[in-house]
Protein backbone atom coordinates (compact mmCIF):
# COMPACT_ATOMS: atom_id res chain seq x y z
CA UNK A 1 0.00 0.00 0.00
CA UNK A 2 2.42 2.50 0.88
CA UNK A 3 4.75 1.47 -2.08
CA UNK A 4 1.77 2.13 -4.45
CA UNK A 5 0.76 5.82 -2.67
CA UNK A 6 4.67 6.54 -3.19
CA UNK A 7 4.88 5.58 -7.20
CA UNK A 8 1.39 7.84 -7.67
CA UNK A 9 2.92 10.63 -6.27
CA UNK A 10 6.34 10.03 -8.18
CA UNK A 11 4.19 9.75 -11.12
CA UNK A 12 2.63 13.21 -10.75
CA UNK A 13 5.43 15.22 -10.15
CA UNK A 14 7.16 13.93 -13.24
CA UNK A 15 4.51 14.21 -15.36
CA UNK A 16 4.82 18.05 -14.57
CA UNK A 17 8.65 17.68 -15.70
CA UNK A 18 7.88 15.88 -19.08
CA UNK A 19 6.23 19.45 -20.09
CA UNK A 20 9.81 20.31 -20.53
CA UNK A 21 11.40 17.09 -21.17
CA UNK A 22 11.09 17.41 -25.22
CA UNK A 23 14.17 19.21 -25.51
CA UNK A 24 16.52 16.61 -24.25
CA UNK A 25 16.20 14.84 -27.66
CA UNK A 26 18.52 14.95 -30.22
CA UNK A 27 17.06 15.32 -33.88
CA UNK A 28 14.04 14.28 -36.17
CA UNK A 29 10.85 15.28 -37.16
CA UNK A 30 8.03 15.82 -34.73
CA UNK A 31 5.93 12.81 -35.53
CA UNK A 32 5.98 9.82 -38.23
CA UNK A 33 3.20 11.51 -40.66
CA UNK A 34 6.22 14.43 -41.22
CA UNK A 35 7.86 12.59 -42.66
CA UNK A 36 6.55 9.40 -43.98
CA UNK A 37 9.31 7.04 -41.72
CA UNK A 38 8.65 5.15 -38.88
CA UNK A 39 9.80 6.98 -35.85
CA UNK A 40 11.37 5.52 -32.72
CA UNK A 41 11.45 6.77 -29.42
CA UNK A 42 14.76 5.41 -27.45
CA UNK A 43 15.70 5.76 -23.87
CA UNK A 44 18.80 4.93 -23.29
CA UNK A 45 20.09 4.31 -20.04
CA UNK A 46 23.22 6.86 -20.11
CA UNK A 47 27.17 6.42 -20.69
CA UNK A 48 28.12 4.94 -18.30
CA UNK A 49 31.13 2.11 -19.90
CA UNK A 50 32.34 1.43 -23.04
CA UNK A 51 29.75 -1.41 -23.00
CA UNK A 52 26.41 1.44 -23.36
CA UNK A 53 28.57 3.27 -25.89
CA UNK A 54 28.86 0.38 -28.32
CA UNK A 55 25.39 -0.34 -27.71
CA UNK A 56 24.86 3.19 -28.88
CA UNK A 57 26.43 3.39 -31.92
CA UNK A 58 24.46 0.30 -32.51
CA UNK A 59 21.31 1.81 -32.22
CA UNK A 60 21.48 4.93 -33.82
CA UNK A 61 23.41 3.17 -36.61
CA UNK A 62 20.99 0.63 -37.47
CA UNK A 63 18.46 3.47 -37.23
CA UNK A 64 19.75 5.20 -40.02
CA UNK A 65 20.48 2.11 -41.74
CA UNK A 66 16.64 0.85 -41.86
CA UNK A 67 15.44 4.07 -42.73
CA UNK A 68 13.95 4.75 -39.34
CA UNK A 69 13.51 8.22 -37.64
CA UNK A 70 15.06 7.42 -33.98
CA UNK A 71 14.93 10.32 -30.96
CA UNK A 72 17.38 9.61 -28.75
CA UNK A 73 17.80 10.47 -25.18
CA UNK A 74 20.72 10.15 -22.78
CA UNK A 75 18.63 9.33 -19.19
CA UNK A 76 22.28 9.78 -16.91
CA UNK A 77 21.57 6.62 -15.35
CA UNK A 78 18.66 8.11 -13.31
CA UNK A 79 15.13 6.25 -13.93
CA UNK A 80 13.05 9.84 -13.45
CA UNK A 81 14.89 10.94 -16.72
CA UNK A 82 13.72 7.73 -18.63
CA UNK A 83 10.42 8.64 -17.59
CA UNK A 84 10.40 11.96 -18.50
CA UNK A 85 11.97 10.43 -21.90
CA UNK A 86 8.96 8.19 -22.82
CA UNK A 87 6.37 10.64 -21.74
CA UNK A 88 7.85 12.65 -23.95
CA UNK A 89 7.33 10.36 -26.51
CA UNK A 90 3.90 9.10 -26.19
CA UNK A 91 3.14 13.16 -26.06
CA UNK A 92 5.16 13.48 -29.49
CA UNK A 93 2.99 10.63 -30.91
CA UNK A 94 5.91 8.72 -31.81
CA UNK A 95 5.35 5.29 -33.79
CA UNK A 96 7.37 2.59 -31.57
CA UNK A 97 8.94 3.56 -28.42
CA UNK A 98 12.05 1.18 -26.83
CA UNK A 99 14.28 1.48 -23.97
CA UNK A 100 16.97 -0.13 -21.63
CA UNK A 101 15.17 0.37 -18.43
CA UNK A 102 18.18 1.86 -15.55
CA UNK A 103 16.46 -0.51 -13.00
CA UNK A 104 13.95 -3.03 -12.84
CA UNK A 105 10.77 -1.58 -11.02
CA UNK A 106 8.61 0.98 -11.35
CA UNK A 107 7.98 1.37 -14.57
CA UNK A 108 3.87 0.25 -14.70
CA UNK A 109 2.06 4.00 -14.45
CA UNK A 110 4.34 5.00 -17.20
CA UNK A 111 4.17 2.04 -19.75
CA UNK A 112 0.26 2.03 -19.12
CA UNK A 113 0.22 5.27 -20.66
CA UNK A 114 1.93 4.11 -23.47
CA UNK A 115 -0.41 1.18 -23.86
CA UNK A 116 -3.35 3.64 -23.53
CA UNK A 117 -1.73 5.62 -26.25
CA UNK A 118 -1.63 2.96 -28.47
CA UNK A 119 2.19 2.93 -28.97
CA UNK A 120 4.04 -0.03 -28.33
CA UNK A 121 7.13 -0.37 -26.49
CA UNK A 122 9.90 -2.65 -26.88
CA UNK A 123 12.21 -3.44 -23.98
CA UNK A 124 15.98 -3.80 -24.77
CA UNK A 125 18.88 -4.91 -23.33
CA UNK A 126 17.21 -4.68 -19.53
CA UNK A 127 13.92 -6.00 -18.26
CA UNK A 128 11.44 -4.81 -16.00
CA UNK A 129 10.03 -6.48 -13.20
CA UNK A 130 6.39 -6.01 -13.72
CA UNK A 131 3.27 -9.04 -13.40
CA UNK A 132 1.61 -7.18 -15.90
CA UNK A 133 3.50 -8.58 -19.74
CA UNK A 134 1.30 -7.02 -21.59
CA UNK A 135 2.93 -3.47 -21.40
CA UNK A 136 5.61 -4.56 -23.91
CA UNK A 137 5.96 -6.31 -26.43
CA UNK A 138 9.00 -8.07 -26.13
CA UNK A 139 12.25 -8.33 -24.78
CA UNK A 140 15.28 -8.29 -26.38
CA UNK A 141 18.62 -9.16 -24.57
CA UNK A 142 21.00 -11.17 -23.16
CA UNK A 143 20.62 -14.14 -20.35
CA UNK A 144 21.99 -12.30 -17.17
CA UNK A 145 21.74 -14.58 -14.64
CA UNK A 146 23.34 -17.49 -17.45
CA UNK A 147 26.38 -14.62 -17.57
CA UNK A 148 26.83 -14.95 -14.33
CA UNK A 149 26.90 -18.50 -13.89
CA UNK A 150 29.32 -18.71 -16.67
CA UNK A 151 31.67 -16.75 -14.43
CA UNK A 152 31.21 -18.60 -11.38
CA UNK A 153 31.96 -21.90 -13.05
CA UNK A 154 35.20 -20.31 -14.54
CA UNK A 155 35.82 -19.88 -10.84
CA UNK A 156 34.82 -22.92 -9.49
CA UNK A 157 37.21 -25.31 -12.76
CA UNK A 158 39.80 -22.56 -11.52
CA UNK A 159 39.53 -22.99 -8.08
CA UNK A 160 43.30 -24.27 -7.37
CA UNK A 161 44.71 -21.36 -9.57
CA UNK A 162 42.72 -18.82 -7.88
CA UNK A 163 43.63 -19.73 -4.41
CA UNK A 164 46.45 -17.21 -4.53
CA UNK A 165 47.38 -16.81 -1.01
CA UNK A 166 47.61 -20.90 -0.82
CA UNK A 167 45.65 -20.64 2.42
CA UNK A 168 42.90 -23.05 0.89
CA UNK A 169 40.08 -20.45 0.70
CA UNK A 170 39.17 -18.77 -2.22
CA UNK A 171 37.84 -14.78 -0.94
CA UNK A 172 36.25 -12.71 -3.52
CA UNK A 173 35.01 -9.35 -3.56
CA UNK A 174 32.16 -8.20 -5.92
CA UNK A 175 32.14 -4.98 -7.85
CA UNK A 176 28.58 -4.89 -8.29
CA UNK A 177 26.63 -2.75 -11.14
CA UNK A 178 23.82 -0.45 -10.42
CA UNK A 179 21.64 -1.15 -7.49
CA UNK A 180 18.35 -2.72 -8.82
CA UNK A 181 19.40 -3.28 -12.07
CA UNK A 182 18.72 -6.52 -14.31
CA UNK A 183 22.06 -7.44 -15.27
CA UNK A 184 23.27 -6.46 -11.38
CA UNK A 185 20.68 -8.74 -9.81
CA UNK A 186 20.77 -11.44 -12.02
CA UNK A 187 24.77 -11.80 -12.16
CA UNK A 188 24.91 -11.66 -8.88
CA UNK A 189 22.42 -14.58 -8.20
CA UNK A 190 24.09 -16.75 -11.58
CA UNK A 191 27.90 -16.51 -10.21
CA UNK A 192 26.36 -17.26 -5.99
CA UNK A 193 24.46 -19.94 -7.11
CA UNK A 194 26.99 -21.69 -9.52
CA UNK A 195 30.09 -21.05 -6.72
CA UNK A 196 27.87 -22.79 -3.99
CA UNK A 197 29.01 -26.03 -5.42
CA UNK A 198 32.39 -25.40 -3.47
CA UNK A 199 32.42 -24.16 -0.50
CA UNK A 200 36.01 -22.97 -0.43
CA UNK A 201 34.66 -19.77 -2.57
CA UNK A 202 33.06 -17.34 -0.65
CA UNK A 203 32.03 -13.54 -1.72
CA UNK A 204 33.46 -11.85 0.98
CA UNK A 205 32.06 -8.35 0.54
CA UNK A 206 30.46 -6.99 -1.94
CA UNK A 207 29.30 -3.46 -3.46
CA UNK A 208 27.84 -1.10 -6.00
CA UNK A 209 30.20 0.48 -8.14
CA UNK A 210 27.11 1.69 -10.33
CA UNK A 211 29.03 -0.06 -13.77
CA UNK A 212 31.88 3.01 -14.15
CA UNK A 213 35.26 2.55 -13.96
CA UNK A 214 35.62 5.63 -11.35
CA UNK A 215 32.82 3.39 -9.48
CA UNK A 216 34.63 0.47 -9.58
CA UNK A 217 38.15 2.29 -8.87
CA UNK A 218 36.88 3.33 -5.67
CA UNK A 219 34.97 0.37 -4.23
CA UNK A 220 38.38 -1.79 -4.57
CA UNK A 221 40.58 0.83 -3.45
CA UNK A 222 38.08 0.39 -0.06
CA UNK A 223 38.12 -3.41 -0.19
CA UNK A 224 41.55 -3.46 -0.69
CA UNK A 225 41.85 -2.06 2.65
CA UNK A 226 39.39 -3.49 4.62
CA UNK A 227 39.67 -7.31 3.32
CA UNK A 228 42.57 -9.66 4.61
CA UNK A 229 43.73 -12.40 1.66
CA UNK A 230 41.44 -11.31 -1.54
CA UNK A 231 42.12 -13.97 -3.69
CA UNK A 232 39.70 -12.92 -6.92
CA UNK A 233 37.30 -9.84 -8.07
CA UNK A 234 34.35 -10.81 -9.46
CA UNK A 235 33.04 -7.21 -11.41
CA UNK A 236 29.83 -7.48 -13.26
CA UNK A 237 31.26 -5.14 -16.03
CA UNK A 238 34.40 -4.66 -17.73
CA UNK A 239 34.87 -0.92 -16.98
CA UNK A 240 34.81 -1.96 -12.96
CA UNK A 241 37.15 -4.30 -13.33
CA UNK A 242 39.19 -1.25 -15.25
CA UNK A 243 38.93 0.87 -12.44
CA UNK A 244 39.94 -2.29 -9.73
CA UNK A 245 42.90 -2.75 -11.81
CA UNK A 246 44.27 0.86 -11.54
CA UNK A 247 43.34 0.05 -7.58
CA UNK A 248 45.12 -3.12 -7.25
CA UNK A 249 48.21 -1.63 -9.26
CA UNK A 250 48.50 1.64 -6.83
CA UNK A 251 48.40 -0.96 -3.98
CA UNK A 252 52.02 -2.13 -5.37
CA UNK A 253 50.23 -5.65 -6.43
CA UNK A 254 49.92 -7.10 -9.84
CA UNK A 255 46.47 -7.65 -11.15
CA UNK A 256 45.78 -11.00 -12.95
CA UNK A 257 48.48 -12.30 -11.04
CA UNK A 258 47.98 -11.61 -7.15
CA UNK A 259 44.56 -10.92 -7.74
CA UNK A 260 42.57 -12.91 -10.07
CA UNK A 261 39.66 -10.71 -12.09
CA UNK A 262 36.46 -12.08 -13.39
CA UNK A 263 34.48 -9.46 -15.39
CA UNK A 264 31.16 -9.53 -18.00
CA UNK A 265 30.95 -7.67 -21.44
CA UNK A 266 34.04 -8.00 -23.86
CA UNK A 267 34.94 -4.41 -24.76
CA UNK A 268 37.62 -3.16 -26.23
CA UNK A 269 39.33 -2.32 -23.28
CA UNK A 270 38.56 -5.20 -20.95
CA UNK A 271 39.51 -7.56 -23.99
CA UNK A 272 42.76 -5.92 -23.80
CA UNK A 273 43.48 -6.14 -20.23
CA UNK A 274 42.95 -9.87 -20.64
CA UNK A 275 45.24 -9.89 -23.94
CA UNK A 276 47.63 -8.09 -21.63
CA UNK A 277 47.00 -10.84 -18.23
CA UNK A 278 45.24 -8.34 -16.40
CA UNK A 279 42.24 -9.53 -16.70
CA UNK A 280 41.65 -13.86 -16.41
CA UNK A 281 38.68 -14.55 -17.75
CA UNK A 282 35.82 -12.25 -19.81
CA UNK A 283 32.00 -13.47 -20.05
CA UNK A 284 30.82 -11.78 -23.13
CA UNK A 285 27.31 -9.59 -23.53
CA UNK A 286 26.90 -7.94 -26.88
CA UNK A 287 25.97 -4.61 -27.00
CA UNK A 288 25.36 -4.99 -30.69
CA UNK A 289 21.35 -4.90 -30.12
CA UNK A 290 20.49 -2.72 -33.08
CA UNK A 291 19.84 -4.19 -36.05
CA UNK A 292 18.00 -6.79 -34.15
CA UNK A 293 15.63 -4.28 -32.46
CA UNK A 294 15.07 -1.93 -35.48
CA UNK A 295 14.15 -5.67 -36.97
CA UNK A 296 11.82 -5.85 -34.11
CA UNK A 297 10.18 -2.76 -34.25
CA UNK A 298 9.05 -2.94 -38.05
CA UNK A 299 7.26 -6.02 -37.59
CA UNK A 300 5.66 -4.59 -34.00
CA UNK A 301 4.33 -1.57 -35.87
CA UNK A 302 3.39 -3.44 -39.00
CA UNK A 303 0.95 -5.58 -36.32
CA UNK A 304 3.01 -9.04 -37.02
CA UNK A 305 3.65 -11.36 -34.60
CA UNK A 306 7.32 -11.34 -32.11
CA UNK A 307 8.46 -13.78 -29.96
CA UNK A 308 8.18 -12.30 -25.94
CA UNK A 309 11.46 -12.79 -25.76
CA UNK A 310 14.72 -12.67 -28.02
CA UNK A 311 18.05 -13.60 -26.43
CA UNK A 312 21.09 -12.52 -27.41
CA UNK A 313 24.31 -15.13 -28.28
CA UNK A 314 27.55 -14.79 -26.22
CA UNK A 315 30.69 -16.56 -25.94
CA UNK A 316 33.46 -16.49 -23.06
CA UNK A 317 37.07 -15.14 -23.34
CA UNK A 318 40.26 -16.91 -21.67
CA UNK A 319 43.53 -14.52 -22.18
CA UNK A 320 44.82 -16.78 -25.14
CA UNK A 321 41.03 -16.34 -26.81
CA UNK A 322 41.50 -12.39 -26.26
CA UNK A 323 45.09 -12.70 -28.35
CA UNK A 324 42.91 -14.36 -30.98
CA UNK A 325 39.49 -11.96 -31.24
CA UNK A 326 41.22 -9.35 -30.42
CA UNK A 327 42.21 -7.87 -33.71
CA UNK A 328 38.71 -8.71 -35.39
CA UNK A 329 36.73 -7.13 -32.37
CA UNK A 330 34.06 -4.18 -33.35
CA UNK A 331 33.98 -2.69 -30.42
O1 LIG B 1 27.07 -5.02 -18.89
C1 LIG B 1 27.34 -2.69 -18.47
C2 LIG B 1 26.42 -1.56 -18.72
O2 LIG B 1 22.89 -3.56 -19.25
C3 LIG B 1 24.17 -5.27 -20.22
O3 LIG B 1 25.13 -2.11 -18.58
C4 LIG B 1 24.12 -3.86 -19.76
C5 LIG B 1 25.20 -3.49 -18.78
C6 LIG B 1 26.61 -3.76 -19.21
O4 LIG B 1 26.68 -0.45 -18.07
O5 LIG B 1 28.62 -2.44 -18.93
Amino acid sequence: MVKKTLIAATAISLSAMALSACGSDSGGDDSASDSGKLTMGFAQVGAESGWRTANTTSIQDSAKDAGIDLKFSDAQQKQENQIKAIRSYIQQKVDVIAFSPVVETGWDAVLEEAKRAGIPVILTDRSVDSEDTSLYKTFLGSDFVEEGKKAGQWLVDNAADADVDGDGDINVVQLEGTTGSAPAIDRGEGFADTIAADPKIEVTASQTGDFTRDGGKQVMESFLQSEDGIDVVFAHNDDMGLGAIEAIEAAGLVPGKDIKIITVDAVHDGMQALADGKINFIVECSPLLGPQLMDLAKKVVAGEDVPERVVTEETTFTQEQAVEALPDRQY
